[in-house]
C-alpha cells in the first residue's frame, strides 16, 4: 500500500492527514473519539465488526441542492467538463477514503462516470471510470463493498425501470444493470444493491401493480443469472423504502420485501440492505426493520444514516442517536455480524459547506457506530439482558408449552388447559428496567 498521502496529481484535502484515534478526551475534530479500528470486542476488531462504506454519490457528487436551491459546497474536482470531473473525483475520492481509514466504498454506475443516453458511449465512460477506480484500489488496498446502478434519475425511468408499463424502458433499465454488475465484478465488489427508487407508483388508477411486480421478478432474476454467469458471487441486496420519489414504493419495507422474494423464489441469492431513514419513514424504527430482516435470515447490509423526527421526509443525515447505533448492533451482533457492511448513505447538511465538514460527518457516524458496537456487545454479554429476555419465554420451554411451541397441542387441548390452570399470573413486561440497563452501559 502507498504512503503517500494523496493519490494523483493534486491533494484535494490538504492540511488533512491520516485521521487517528485519541479517544473521548481529544477535542480535535479531526480525530475519532471512540472508533480504534484495531481494538477488539469480542473476537473481533471494530474494523471487522462495522465493515464501514463511504457512499459515492452524496460525498463526492451531492453539492448540497434541495428542490429550493442548487448546492452550496464547492467540490475542489469540478472542473466543468463531465469526464474531467469524473476523473479528478476519483482521485479526491480515493485520497478521503484512504485518510478517513475506511476499508470500503460504495456506487452507482452514473457517481462514477459521467451518464450518456446512447448505450455504447454510456458503457465506454462507464469502463473508463471502473479502469480507472480498479488502479487506485490495487494503490491504496481500498474494496468496493457494493456496486448498483442509478435506474431512478434519468427521466425515461419516470414511470419506474423493471416495473415500467412499457418494455422498451425495461430494456433499457438492463443495459445500466448489466454494465454496472460487470464493473462490479471487475472491481471484485462484494455485492449488489437493487434500490427501486421508482419501482412503485403514482397513482393506481393506471398501475397494474400485480403485472409490474411480476415483471419485478423476472428482472431480478435475470440480473441473478447474469451476474452468476460473470462471476458475481456476492448476493443482490433490495434496499426497502416506502416512498419518495413515489407514492409507494414496492419494496416498502423488510416485511414486504422478504414476503416478495420467497414468493418468487429470490431468497437465496438476494438479501436485504436496510437503511434507517427508510425505515423511519415506513413508520418503524430502524432497530424494527433491522430485526424483521434478520429474523428472516435476509439482513445483509445496512445503509447507515438517520432522518428527522420532525420532519417526514429522507434527509439522509450521518448517524449520531446512540439509542439507534446500539439497537442497530444488538440485531447485527445476535445474528453474527453482516457479509455486507455499514455505508455512510448520507450527507452533511446544505449549510457545511467546508470541506474538512466530509471527514467530521463520517467520523461522527463512525464513533456513533463504534459506541453502539461496545454498548450491544457489553448489553449482550456482561449484562442480564438476554436473560432477562429468555426468561420471558420460559413457559414455553417445558412441559405443556414446550408441547404446544413443538405443535402437539390442538386449540381444544388449549383450552382444557386453561380451564384447568385458571387465570393467567400477571407478568410485567418490564419495558422501563431495560430502557434504564441500556442507559446505564452507555454511561458507562
Ligand atoms: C436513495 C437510496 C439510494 C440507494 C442506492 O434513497 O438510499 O441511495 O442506497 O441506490
Ligand atoms: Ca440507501
Ligand atoms: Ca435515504
Amino acid at each position: 500500500m502507498s504512503t503517500q498521502p494523496f493519490i494523483g496529481a493534486q491533494e484535494y484535502f490538504p492540511g488533512i492527514g491520516a485521521i487517528p484515534y485519541e479517544g473521548t478526551g481529544s477535542d480535535n475534530p479531526l480525530a475519532f473519539k471512540v472508533y480504534d479500528a484495531q481494538k477488539r470486542v469480542g473476537g473481533r476488531t471494530m474494523r471487522e465488526h462495522l465493515r464501514f462504506a463511504v457512499c459515492y454519490w452524496h460525498t463526492f457528487c451531492n453539492a448540497g441542492h434541495d428542490p429550493f436551491g442548487p448546492g452550496t459546497r464547492r467540490f475542489p474536482w469540478e472542473k466543468g467538463e463531465p469526464m474531467a470531473t469524473a476523473e479528478a473525483r476519483v482521485d479526491a475520492a480515493f485520497e478521503f477514503f484512504t485518510k478517513l481509514g475506511v476499508p470500503y466504498y460504495c456506487f452507482h454506475d452514473i457517481d462514477l462516470a459521467p451518464d450518456a443516453d446512447d448505450v455504447g458511449q454510456y458503457e465506454k465512460n462507464l469502463r473508463h471510470m471502473a479502469a480507472m477506480a480498479g488502479e487506485r484500489q490495487r494503490a491504496t488496498g481500498m474494496k468496493l463493498l457494493w456496486g448498483t446502478a442509478n435506474l431512478f434519475s434519468h427521466p425515461r425511468y419516470m414511470n419506474g425501470a423493471a416495473t415500467n408499463p412499457d418494455f422498451a424502458v425495461v430494456s433499457r433499465a438492463a443495459v445500466q444493470v448489466k454494465a454496472a454488475l460487470e464493473a462490479t465484478v471487475e472491481l471484485g465488489g462484494e455485492h449488489y444493491v437493487f434500490w427501486g427508487g421508482r419501482e412503485g407508483y403514482a397513482c393506481l388508477h393506471n398501475t397494474d401493480m400485480k403485472r409490474e411486480l411480476e415483471h419485478f421478478a423476472r428482472f431480478l432474476a435475470a440480473a441473478r443469472d447474469y451476474g452468476r454467469s460473470i462471476g458475481f458471487e456476492g448476493k443482490f441486496f433490495i434496499e426497502p423504502k416506502p416512498m419518495e420519489p413515489m407514492k409507494h414504493q414496492y419494496d416498502f419495507d423488510s416485511a414486504t420485501v422478504a414476503g416478495f422474494l420467497h414468493a418468487h423464489g429470490l431468497q437465496d441469492d438476494f438479501m436485504l440492505n436496510i437503511e434507517a431513514n427508510h425505515a423511519t419513514l415506513s413508520g418503524h424504527t430502524f432497530e424494527h426493520d433491522l430485526q424483521v430482516a434478520s429474523d428472516h435470515g435476509l439482513l445483509g447490509s445496512i445503509d447507515a444514516n438517520r432522518g428527522n423526527a420532525q420532519n417526514g421526509w429522507d434527509t439522509d443525515q450521518f448517524p449520531t442517536e446512540l439509542y439507534d447505533t446500539v439497537g442497530a448492533m444488538l440485531v447485527v451482533l445476535r445474528q453474527g455480524g453482516l457479509v455486507g457492511g455499514l455505508n455512510f448513505d448520507a450527507k452533511p447538511r446544505r449549510e457545511s459547506t467546508d470541506m474538512e465538514d466530509l471527514f467530521i460527518a463520517h467520523i461522527g457516524g463512525m464513533d456513533a457506530f463504534a459506541r453502539g458496537l461496545e454498548v450491544a456487545h457489553a448489553l449482550l454479554t456482561a449484562s442480564p439482558w438476554e436473560q432477562w429476555r429468555r426468561d420471558r419465554y420460559a413457559s414455553f420451554d417445558t412441559g405443556d408449552g414446550k408441547a404446544f411451541a413443538e405443535g402437539r397441542l390442538g386449540l381444544a387441548d388449549l383450552a382444557a388447559l386453561a380451564t384447568k390452570n385458571g387465570e393467567p399470573a400477571q407478568a410485567s413486561g418490564k419495558q422501563e428496567r431495560y430502557e434504564n440497563l441500556l442507559n446505564q452501559y452507555l454511561l458507562r
